[in-house]
């Protein structure tokens, strides 16, 4: 320890108690975790030095980037034994090439930040979500994010190109050339993503760039149901081709949520609708801006009665109040309190009748509670959070019915071929139930992974893999 203090200096090592305090609970306060020092390597030979020596004194290090890992997978246990390793220092882009289309990041890089890098070389990183100044990349590379842009340009997993990585043994993978074509056998690079810290440190990542927008058109949309969402989406997309990138769906107690407890955000139209929809279409540089295809495109779908009602964002402002209203939902759920939160994907075709029929169920089998799905439709992804009844001690409520809510929404979309994670990971909050439900088969190529590149477990002890039985 003594070494590390040296090594890293005052800026790099601290264990003093309020200075680590911020990052010991996750970002719903849920869970509580304690640590013998808070690292914070400047570069990659500091994060080499440092796992060497954990590696050395079996000592567990903990990964850390932004810390709004949805699944508490960047918290320490409470044992207090483990290294916390923060990335926040390491926070260049070393570089942006638009010949490549290619982003080099470090792992401590804000995703808003890479945002406003890509756009001043004409380019984008599209990958967005709601905790955009917060998530920084090696963490997003970590949980394998998803957002609100997969229906068009895939996860995080699709974006990467390259990766630098700390390996367990304290080794370098020196990953991050940018090759789109590379057949060396198993992809290590691949084999990091969603691994959340269990197999090495992410340090940097090479990062696809794509074109910048030249013009987007965002609607926010009123109609009965999801049956009538997935017909649009699919309206939408046979008319305009590549142009949708967000198809995202809220409920009316999701809108009322955000309303409530979200300052300075107003409802978009005049009536209230059982299901709301943001919808952004975007257009290249040059292309016709894509507001008034959408907004006739709207107007046919009212004129059907597919939908009831809908508003284009007439300006930038606009626009971004509308999603903020998507955006705002976790935090303003979070205001709120306790809710046994689900992060489940089904086939994009299954959702409509899931949401139908998981909803009924849920309510029906624990009395008074409330449903808020809310999602990334369009990609199959719906966070299916369920709420105390009324009036009810939310914690106690959570307390005493949450592992029965998580087993029976789990089963529920296990049935129908989903997953119990689709975006969040599985940090130390889904441990149990992906131990119960992932069956035999994942659970041993999963552990023979985690055994043959960290055979010591020193790496994110606690999750992800499901320790043997
Ligand atoms: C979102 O899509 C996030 O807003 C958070 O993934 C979801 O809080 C949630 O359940
Ligand atoms: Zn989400």
């Amino acid at each position: 320890m003594a070494s590390l203090e040296r090594q890293l200096g005052p800026k790099g090592f601290t264990r003093d108690p309020l200075a680590m305090e911020p990052w010991l609970s996750d970002w719903r306060g849920r869970v509580h975790g304690k640590a013998a020092a808070l690292l914070s390597p400047a570069n990659v030979d500091e994060v080499q030095a440092i796992v060497q020596l954990a590696a050395e004194a079996r000592v567990a290090i903990v990964p850390q980037g932004g810390n709004s890992s949805m699944v508490a997978g960047a918290t320490p246990s409470a044992a207090g034994d483990a290294l916390l390793l923060s990335l926040r220092r390491m926070n260049a882009i070393r570089s942006l090439s638009p010949e490549d289309n290619v982003a080099i990041a470090e792992a401590g890089v804000i995703l808003s930040d890479l945002h406003e890098a890509a756009a001043r070389i004409g380019r984008r990183f599209p990958l967005s979500l709601g905790a955009k100044g917060t998530a920084r990349i090696g963490g997003l590379i970590s949980t394998n994010a998803g957002g609100t842009q997969v229906l068009r340009f895939g996860t995080m997993r699709s974006l990467v190109v390259g990766i630098e990585a700390v390996l367990p043994s304290g080794e370098r993978f020196d990953g991050l050339s940018a090759l789109r074509k590379d057949n060396r056998g198993y992809d290590l690079r691949q084999l990091l993503v969603g691994a959340e810290g269990t197999l090495g440190v992410v340090t940097a990542a090479s990062l696809r760039l794509v074109p910048a927008v030249g013009a987007r058109a965002v609607a926010w949309v009123g109609l009965a149901g999801p049956p009538a969402a997935l017909t649009l989406l699919r309206r939408l997309e046979a008319a305009t081709g590549e142009s949708i990138e967000s198809f995202e769906a809220m409920p009316a107690n999701a809108l009322a949520a955000v309303l409530r407890n979200i300052p300075g955000t107003r409802a978009p139209l005049a009536g209230t609708h059982e299901w709301n929809i943001l919808v952004e279409a975007t257009a290249p540089v040059g292309a016709p801006d894509p507001v008034d295809a959408l907004t006739g495109l709207l107007g046919a779908a009212q004129e059907d009665e597919l939908i009831e009602d809908a508003v284009v964002a007439a300006s930038e402002a606009q626009a971004e109040a509308l999603w903020k209203l998507r955006e705002s939902i976790a935090e303003a759920e979070r205001v709120d309190g306790p809710a046994a939160k689900h992060d489940v994907s089904v086939p994009v075709s299954a959702v409509p009748d899931f949401l139908v029929e998981a909803r009924a169920a849920v309510e029906k089998r624990f009395a008074g509670s409330r449903v808020l799905a809310f999602g990334h439709l369009g990609d199959g992804n719906i966070h299916f959070n369920v709420q105390p009844p009324v009036g009810a001690d939310g914690a106690a409520w959570l307390e005493s019915e949450g592992a029965a809510v998580n087993a029976f929404v789990h089963d529920f979309v296990g049935v129908r071929g989903g997953s119990l994670s689709a975006e969040h990971g599985i940090g130390q909050l889904k441990l149990a139930e992906f131990a119960r439900t992932a069956g035999p088969v994942r659970l041993h190529a999963l552990q023979a992974i985690k055994r043959a590149l960290d055979p010591l477990g020193i790496m994110n002890p606690g999750k992800l893999v499901p320790p043997p039985a």
